[in-house]
Protein backbone atom coordinates (compact mmCIF):
# COMPACT_ATOMS: atom_id res chain seq x y z
CA UNK A 1 0.00 0.00 0.00
CA UNK A 2 1.35 3.21 -0.74
CA UNK A 3 0.34 6.85 0.79
CA UNK A 4 -0.08 7.99 -2.90
CA UNK A 5 -2.36 5.21 -3.52
CA UNK A 6 -4.13 5.84 0.00
CA UNK A 7 -5.03 9.42 -0.69
CA UNK A 8 -5.02 9.74 -4.05
CA UNK A 9 -8.28 7.88 -3.87
CA UNK A 10 -9.51 9.35 -0.66
CA UNK A 11 -12.49 11.71 -1.50
CA UNK A 12 -11.82 13.59 1.93
CA UNK A 13 -10.82 17.14 3.03
CA UNK A 14 -7.55 17.12 4.60
CA UNK A 15 -5.10 14.83 6.16
CA UNK A 16 -2.33 15.86 7.83
CA UNK A 17 0.15 13.45 9.61
CA UNK A 18 3.19 13.90 11.92
CA UNK A 19 6.35 12.05 13.22
CA UNK A 20 7.00 12.26 17.32
CA UNK A 21 10.64 11.03 17.47
CA UNK A 22 10.91 10.90 21.50
CA UNK A 23 8.15 8.75 21.16
CA UNK A 24 8.58 7.06 18.42
CA UNK A 25 4.60 7.51 17.72
CA UNK A 26 2.99 8.36 14.34
CA UNK A 27 0.38 10.69 14.53
CA UNK A 28 -2.39 10.93 11.71
CA UNK A 29 -5.73 12.85 11.37
CA UNK A 30 -7.97 12.79 9.09
CA UNK A 31 -11.14 15.34 8.61
CA UNK A 32 -13.59 13.59 5.68
CA UNK A 33 -16.25 16.12 5.39
CA UNK A 34 -17.43 19.37 7.42
CA UNK A 35 -20.20 20.05 5.35
CA UNK A 36 -22.72 19.46 8.37
CA UNK A 37 -20.19 20.95 11.15
CA UNK A 38 -16.78 20.54 12.49
CA UNK A 39 -15.35 17.39 12.10
CA UNK A 40 -16.18 14.68 14.89
CA UNK A 41 -14.87 11.28 15.30
CA UNK A 42 -12.54 9.17 18.22
CA UNK A 43 -8.94 8.65 18.45
CA UNK A 44 -7.33 5.20 18.01
CA UNK A 45 -4.16 4.15 19.34
CA UNK A 46 -3.14 0.81 18.02
CA UNK A 47 0.40 -0.47 16.51
CA UNK A 48 0.57 -0.36 12.83
CA UNK A 49 2.47 -2.38 10.43
CA UNK A 50 3.44 0.87 8.71
CA UNK A 51 2.61 4.54 8.55
CA UNK A 52 0.60 3.79 5.20
CA UNK A 53 -1.55 1.47 7.00
CA UNK A 54 -2.75 3.94 9.69
CA UNK A 55 -3.01 6.72 7.18
CA UNK A 56 -5.48 4.44 5.36
CA UNK A 57 -7.33 3.00 8.54
CA UNK A 58 -8.12 6.94 9.67
CA UNK A 59 -8.99 8.08 6.14
CA UNK A 60 -11.71 5.05 5.73
CA UNK A 61 -12.80 5.19 9.35
CA UNK A 62 -13.36 9.43 8.92
CA UNK A 63 -15.17 8.84 5.63
CA UNK A 64 -17.81 6.08 7.97
CA UNK A 65 -17.86 9.24 10.80
CA UNK A 66 -18.93 11.29 7.37
CA UNK A 67 -22.00 8.66 6.60
CA UNK A 68 -22.55 7.91 10.57
CA UNK A 69 -23.34 11.86 11.09
CA UNK A 70 -25.42 12.23 8.48
CA UNK A 71 -27.56 9.07 8.67
CA UNK A 72 -27.85 9.87 12.60
CA UNK A 73 -29.14 13.53 12.04
CA UNK A 74 -26.18 14.81 13.73
CA UNK A 75 -24.68 18.49 13.16
CA UNK A 76 -21.23 17.48 12.67
CA UNK A 77 -18.78 16.38 10.05
CA UNK A 78 -16.67 13.24 9.96
CA UNK A 79 -12.92 12.83 11.01
CA UNK A 80 -10.50 10.38 12.76
CA UNK A 81 -7.15 10.19 14.60
CA UNK A 82 -4.92 7.68 14.86
CA UNK A 83 -1.70 7.17 16.77
CA UNK A 84 0.61 4.59 15.26
CA UNK A 85 1.93 3.45 18.35
CA UNK A 86 5.54 2.61 18.96
CA UNK A 87 4.53 -0.38 21.06
CA UNK A 88 1.30 -2.24 22.19
CA UNK A 89 -0.09 0.47 24.57
CA UNK A 90 -0.12 -1.53 27.64
CA UNK A 91 3.68 -1.82 27.52
CA UNK A 92 4.10 1.89 27.41
CA UNK A 93 5.36 3.85 30.44
CA UNK A 94 3.10 6.75 31.79
CA UNK A 95 5.49 8.65 31.01
CA UNK A 96 5.19 7.53 27.14
CA UNK A 97 1.90 8.05 27.08
CA UNK A 98 1.36 11.63 28.23
CA UNK A 99 4.08 12.76 25.83
CA UNK A 100 1.96 10.80 23.32
CA UNK A 101 -1.19 12.83 24.55
CA UNK A 102 0.66 16.34 25.05
CA UNK A 103 1.41 15.83 21.50
CA UNK A 104 -1.93 14.88 20.11
CA UNK A 105 -3.26 17.66 22.15
CA UNK A 106 -0.79 19.82 19.88
CA UNK A 107 -2.46 18.54 16.83
CA UNK A 108 -6.00 19.38 18.27
CA UNK A 109 -5.05 22.60 19.39
CA UNK A 110 -3.24 23.15 15.59
CA UNK A 111 -6.96 22.49 14.19
CA UNK A 112 -8.36 25.08 16.08
CA UNK A 113 -12.03 23.04 16.58
CA UNK A 114 -12.41 22.27 12.75
CA UNK A 115 -12.29 18.63 14.62
CA UNK A 116 -13.32 17.40 17.79
CA UNK A 117 -12.04 13.82 18.97
CA UNK A 118 -13.50 11.18 21.41
CA UNK A 119 -12.97 7.90 23.03
CA UNK A 120 -12.05 4.96 20.38
CA UNK A 121 -10.29 1.46 20.34
CA UNK A 122 -7.27 2.18 22.91
CA UNK A 123 -8.37 5.51 24.28
CA UNK A 124 -10.41 6.43 27.32
CA UNK A 125 -12.30 9.17 29.32
CA UNK A 126 -9.53 9.70 31.43
CA UNK A 127 -7.41 10.02 28.25
CA UNK A 128 -10.25 12.76 26.98
CA UNK A 129 -9.58 14.32 30.86
CA UNK A 130 -5.75 15.45 29.65
CA UNK A 131 -6.52 16.09 26.08
CA UNK A 132 -9.26 18.46 26.87
CA UNK A 133 -7.20 19.89 29.77
CA UNK A 134 -4.66 21.21 27.40
CA UNK A 135 -6.90 22.82 25.20
CA UNK A 136 -10.02 21.81 24.61
CA UNK A 137 -11.65 19.69 21.41
CA UNK A 138 -12.31 16.66 23.18
CA UNK A 139 -15.35 14.73 23.84
CA UNK A 140 -16.37 12.44 25.92
CA UNK A 141 -14.37 13.49 29.37
CA UNK A 142 -14.80 11.47 32.41
CA UNK A 143 -18.16 12.26 34.35
CA UNK A 144 -15.37 13.23 37.32
CA UNK A 145 -13.94 15.71 35.17
CA UNK A 146 -17.43 17.13 34.44
CA UNK A 147 -17.94 14.97 31.14
CA UNK A 148 -21.03 12.97 30.00
CA UNK A 149 -18.44 9.54 30.11
CA UNK A 150 -18.01 7.05 27.86
CA UNK A 151 -19.74 6.11 24.69
CA UNK A 152 -19.58 2.72 25.00
CA UNK A 153 -23.03 2.09 27.07
CA UNK A 154 -25.07 3.85 24.58
CA UNK A 155 -23.23 2.78 21.33
CA UNK A 156 -24.33 -1.03 23.08
CA UNK A 157 -27.62 0.25 23.57
CA UNK A 158 -28.15 1.38 19.66
CA UNK A 159 -26.02 -2.14 18.45
CA UNK A 160 -29.01 -3.93 20.77
CA UNK A 161 -31.78 -2.03 19.11
CA UNK A 162 -30.27 -2.79 15.78
CA UNK A 163 -29.94 -6.48 16.32
CA UNK A 164 -33.85 -6.52 17.34
CA UNK A 165 -34.77 -4.34 14.11
CA UNK A 166 -32.34 -6.67 12.14
CA UNK A 167 -33.94 -10.25 13.39
CA UNK A 168 -36.93 -9.28 12.39
CA UNK A 169 -36.43 -7.67 9.06
CA UNK A 170 -34.62 -11.50 9.00
CA UNK A 171 -38.20 -12.86 10.19
CA UNK A 172 -37.67 -13.85 13.61
CA UNK A 173 -39.19 -12.04 16.41
CA UNK A 174 -36.79 -12.32 19.70
CA UNK A 175 -33.74 -13.72 20.64
CA UNK A 176 -34.95 -16.78 22.97
CA UNK A 177 -33.00 -19.60 22.55
CA UNK A 178 -31.43 -18.04 19.36
CA UNK A 179 -27.26 -18.22 18.37
CA UNK A 180 -25.60 -14.99 18.81
CA UNK A 181 -22.11 -14.55 18.08
CA UNK A 182 -20.29 -11.95 19.66
CA UNK A 183 -16.72 -10.65 18.37
CA UNK A 184 -14.60 -8.79 20.64
CA UNK A 185 -15.92 -8.94 24.49
CA UNK A 186 -14.70 -5.27 25.01
CA UNK A 187 -16.51 -2.42 25.91
CA UNK A 188 -19.64 -2.83 23.75
CA UNK A 189 -19.16 -5.94 22.79
CA UNK A 190 -19.51 -7.23 26.22
CA UNK A 191 -22.19 -5.27 26.96
CA UNK A 192 -24.16 -6.57 24.38
CA UNK A 193 -23.52 -10.20 25.10
CA UNK A 194 -24.93 -9.37 28.69
CA UNK A 195 -28.07 -8.08 26.99
CA UNK A 196 -28.88 -10.29 24.69
CA UNK A 197 -27.80 -13.24 27.29
CA UNK A 198 -30.44 -11.31 29.74
CA UNK A 199 -33.33 -12.42 26.39
CA UNK A 200 -32.37 -15.39 26.64
CA UNK A 201 -29.78 -15.87 24.05
CA UNK A 202 -27.57 -18.45 23.26
CA UNK A 203 -24.21 -16.70 23.55
CA UNK A 204 -21.29 -17.62 21.82
CA UNK A 205 -18.06 -15.48 21.48
CA UNK A 206 -14.16 -15.11 21.41
CA UNK A 207 -11.34 -12.84 21.87
CA UNK A 208 -7.88 -12.24 21.68
CA UNK A 209 -7.84 -11.78 25.35
CA UNK A 210 -8.64 -14.75 27.12
CA UNK A 211 -9.54 -13.20 30.62
CA UNK A 212 -12.34 -11.67 28.91
CA UNK A 213 -13.53 -15.20 27.19
CA UNK A 214 -13.10 -16.92 30.85
CA UNK A 215 -15.46 -13.63 32.31
CA UNK A 216 -18.45 -14.43 29.50
CA UNK A 217 -18.20 -18.04 30.60
CA UNK A 218 -18.79 -17.49 33.75
CA UNK A 219 -20.96 -13.97 33.97
CA UNK A 220 -22.88 -15.47 30.74
CA UNK A 221 -22.91 -18.82 30.31
CA UNK A 222 -21.47 -18.01 26.79
CA UNK A 223 -20.04 -21.06 25.00
CA UNK A 224 -16.22 -19.89 23.95
CA UNK A 225 -14.86 -20.34 20.39
CA UNK A 226 -11.33 -19.49 19.04
CA UNK A 227 -11.02 -16.02 17.15
CA UNK A 228 -9.53 -18.03 14.15
CA UNK A 229 -12.79 -19.82 14.06
CA UNK A 230 -15.03 -17.18 14.53
CA UNK A 231 -16.11 -16.95 10.76
CA UNK A 232 -16.66 -20.63 10.49
CA UNK A 233 -18.52 -20.94 13.59
CA UNK A 234 -22.31 -21.42 12.69
CA UNK A 235 -25.39 -18.50 14.08
CA UNK A 236 -28.83 -16.82 13.65
CA UNK A 237 -27.05 -13.58 14.68
CA UNK A 238 -23.57 -12.38 13.96
CA UNK A 239 -21.93 -9.23 16.35
CA UNK A 240 -18.71 -7.90 15.12
CA UNK A 241 -17.32 -6.14 18.15
CA UNK A 242 -13.53 -6.10 16.99
CA UNK A 243 -11.55 -4.76 14.37
CA UNK A 244 -12.86 -3.50 11.09
CA UNK A 245 -12.61 -5.41 7.74
CA UNK A 246 -13.36 -8.73 8.98
CA UNK A 247 -16.35 -9.78 6.12
CA UNK A 248 -14.61 -9.32 2.50
CA UNK A 249 -16.07 -10.77 -0.39
CA UNK A 250 -15.51 -14.24 0.22
CA UNK A 251 -16.24 -14.61 3.77
CA UNK A 252 -19.65 -12.46 2.90
CA UNK A 253 -20.29 -15.99 0.23
CA UNK A 254 -19.76 -17.89 3.45
CA UNK A 255 -20.72 -16.76 6.24
CA UNK A 256 -22.92 -19.15 8.67
CA UNK A 257 -25.67 -16.30 9.93
CA UNK A 258 -28.80 -14.70 9.32
CA UNK A 259 -28.13 -11.70 10.20
CA UNK A 260 -25.27 -9.22 11.24
CA UNK A 261 -25.47 -6.21 13.21
CA UNK A 262 -22.41 -4.95 15.60
CA UNK A 263 -20.26 -2.35 16.31
CA UNK A 264 -17.30 -2.90 14.52
CA UNK A 265 -16.58 -0.01 12.40
CA UNK A 266 -15.62 -0.15 8.69
CA UNK A 267 -16.72 -4.07 8.74
CA UNK A 268 -16.62 -4.81 5.40
CA UNK A 269 -13.66 -5.08 3.35
CA UNK A 270 -15.06 -3.41 0.49
CA UNK A 271 -18.81 -2.00 0.18
CA UNK A 272 -19.68 -4.97 -2.81
CA UNK A 273 -19.00 -7.84 0.37
CA UNK A 274 -22.62 -6.44 1.02
CA UNK A 275 -24.20 -7.57 -2.12
CA UNK A 276 -22.68 -10.77 -1.26
CA UNK A 277 -24.71 -11.10 1.61
CA UNK A 278 -27.63 -9.84 0.26
CA UNK A 279 -27.84 -12.33 -2.35
CA UNK A 280 -27.64 -15.19 -0.22
CA UNK A 281 -30.42 -13.25 2.20
CA UNK A 282 -28.33 -12.35 4.95
CA UNK A 283 -29.92 -9.09 6.97
CA UNK A 284 -26.84 -6.90 7.13
CA UNK A 285 -27.49 -3.76 9.53
CA UNK A 286 -24.80 -1.40 8.14
CA UNK A 287 -22.28 -0.41 10.82
CA UNK A 288 -22.54 3.15 10.79
CA UNK A 289 -26.23 3.20 11.91
CA UNK A 290 -26.11 0.25 14.06
CA UNK A 291 -23.07 1.73 15.59
CA UNK A 292 -24.46 5.69 15.99
CA UNK A 293 -25.34 5.62 19.84
CA UNK A 294 -21.74 6.32 20.47
CA UNK A 295 -21.90 9.67 18.52
CA UNK A 296 -25.46 10.41 19.53
CA UNK A 297 -24.30 10.47 23.23
CA UNK A 298 -21.19 12.63 22.53
CA UNK A 299 -22.88 14.79 20.18
CA UNK A 300 -25.98 15.11 22.23
CA UNK A 301 -24.57 15.89 25.50
CA UNK A 302 -21.73 17.90 24.31
CA UNK A 303 -23.10 19.99 21.47
CA UNK A 304 -26.86 19.85 21.57
CA UNK A 305 -27.05 19.90 25.33
CA UNK A 306 -29.58 16.72 25.55
CA UNK A 307 -29.95 14.74 28.85
CA UNK A 308 -29.33 11.37 29.66
CA UNK A 309 -32.89 10.38 28.18
CA UNK A 310 -33.11 12.31 25.35
CA UNK A 311 -29.64 10.15 23.88
CA UNK A 312 -31.60 7.21 24.75
CA UNK A 313 -34.68 8.57 22.91
CA UNK A 314 -32.62 9.18 19.82
CA UNK A 315 -30.83 6.07 20.07
CA UNK A 316 -33.79 4.50 20.03
CA UNK A 317 -33.92 6.04 17.04
CA UNK A 318 -31.96 3.43 15.28
CA UNK A 319 -34.56 1.10 14.61
CA UNK A 320 -36.71 3.78 12.72
CA UNK A 321 -33.58 4.56 10.60
CA UNK A 322 -32.91 0.29 10.15
CA UNK A 323 -36.24 -0.11 8.72
CA UNK A 324 -36.02 2.82 6.38
CA UNK A 325 -32.84 1.43 5.17
CA UNK A 326 -34.04 -2.28 4.67
CA UNK A 327 -37.49 -1.10 2.89
CA UNK A 328 -35.41 1.24 0.37
CA UNK A 329 -32.99 -1.88 0.07
CA UNK A 330 -36.23 -4.09 -1.02
CA UNK A 331 -37.67 -1.96 -2.51
CA UNK A 332 -34.85 -1.03 -5.10
CA UNK A 333 -33.24 -4.27 -4.45
CA UNK A 334 -29.81 -3.04 -3.76
CA UNK A 335 -28.09 -4.22 -0.60
CA UNK A 336 -28.51 -2.32 3.14
CA UNK A 337 -25.21 -0.97 2.59
CA UNK A 338 -26.00 1.00 -0.73
CA UNK A 339 -29.57 2.26 0.68
CA UNK A 340 -28.07 3.64 3.59
CA UNK A 341 -25.09 4.75 1.96
CA UNK A 342 -28.08 6.82 -0.32
CA UNK A 343 -29.96 7.73 2.56
CA UNK A 344 -27.31 9.42 4.36
CA UNK A 345 -25.83 11.11 0.95
CA UNK A 346 -29.15 12.62 0.12
CA UNK A 347 -28.68 14.39 3.68
CA UNK A 348 -25.26 16.11 2.93
CA UNK A 349 -26.72 16.71 -0.29
CA UNK A 350 -29.56 18.79 0.79
CA UNK A 351 -27.24 20.61 3.51
CA UNK A 352 -24.76 21.74 0.44
P1 LIG B 1 -12.55 -2.31 22.95
O1 LIG B 1 -11.13 -2.06 22.62
O2 LIG B 1 -13.05 -2.05 24.32
O3 LIG B 1 -12.93 -3.84 22.59
C1 LIG B 1 -12.47 -4.51 21.47
C2 LIG B 1 -12.30 -5.98 21.88
O4 LIG B 1 -12.01 -6.74 20.72
C3 LIG B 1 -11.15 -6.21 22.87
O5 LIG B 1 -11.61 -6.99 23.95
C4 LIG B 1 -10.11 -6.95 22.03
O6 LIG B 1 -9.33 -7.83 22.80
C5 LIG B 1 -11.00 -7.68 21.06
N1 LIG B 1 -10.35 -8.12 19.82
C6 LIG B 1 -9.43 -7.46 19.07
N2 LIG B 1 -9.10 -8.19 18.00
C7 LIG B 1 -9.84 -9.32 18.05
C8 LIG B 1 -9.97 -10.46 17.23
N3 LIG B 1 -9.27 -10.60 16.09
N4 LIG B 1 -10.84 -11.43 17.58
C9 LIG B 1 -11.55 -11.32 18.72
N5 LIG B 1 -11.47 -10.26 19.55
C10 LIG B 1 -10.64 -9.27 19.22
O7 LIG B 1 -13.38 -1.48 21.86
P2 LIG B 1 -14.92 -1.07 21.92
O8 LIG B 1 -15.03 0.31 22.42
O9 LIG B 1 -15.70 -2.16 22.54
O10 LIG B 1 -15.24 -1.00 20.36
C11 LIG B 1 -15.42 -2.18 19.60
C12 LIG B 1 -15.60 -1.80 18.13
O11 LIG B 1 -16.72 -0.94 17.99
C13 LIG B 1 -14.42 -1.04 17.50
O12 LIG B 1 -14.28 -1.43 16.16
C14 LIG B 1 -14.86 0.41 17.59
O13 LIG B 1 -14.27 1.22 16.59
C15 LIG B 1 -16.35 0.27 17.35
N6 LIG B 1 -17.12 1.37 17.92
C16 LIG B 1 -17.04 1.66 19.23
C17 LIG B 1 -17.76 2.72 19.74
C18 LIG B 1 -17.72 3.08 21.20
O14 LIG B 1 -18.51 3.92 21.63
N7 LIG B 1 -16.87 2.46 22.00
C19 LIG B 1 -18.59 3.48 18.89
C20 LIG B 1 -18.68 3.12 17.55
C21 LIG B 1 -17.94 2.07 17.07
C1 LIG C 1 -17.32 6.45 16.53
O1 LIG C 1 -18.55 6.39 16.62
O2 LIG C 1 -16.68 5.65 15.81
C2 LIG C 1 -16.60 7.49 17.22
O3 LIG C 1 -15.46 7.71 16.92
C3 LIG C 1 -17.32 8.21 18.31
C4 LIG C 1 -17.16 9.68 18.29
C5 LIG C 1 -18.18 10.44 17.84
C6 LIG C 1 -18.07 11.82 17.85
C7 LIG C 1 -16.94 12.41 18.33
C8 LIG C 1 -15.92 11.65 18.79
C9 LIG C 1 -16.03 10.26 18.79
Amino acid sequence: MSIDKVIGEWDGQLSCSRYDEASGAFFTIALHSLRLGPAAGGTRAMQYVGHDTAVDDATRLAGAMTLKMAIAGLPMGGGKSVIALPAPRHVLTEGQWQRILEIHAENLRALNGSYWTGPDVGTASVDMDVLHAAGGYAFGRSEEAGGPGSSAPETAHGVHVAIHASIREAGFDDLSGRRVLVQGLGAVGYDVAARVAAEGAHVIATDVDPIRCERARTELDAEIVAPRDVLSTPSDVFVPCATGNVVDDAVAGTLPTQVVAGAANNLLARATAADALARRGVVLAPDFVANGGGAIHLVGREVLGWSADQVAAHVEGIEGTLKEVFDLARSERISTEHAARRLASERLRIHV
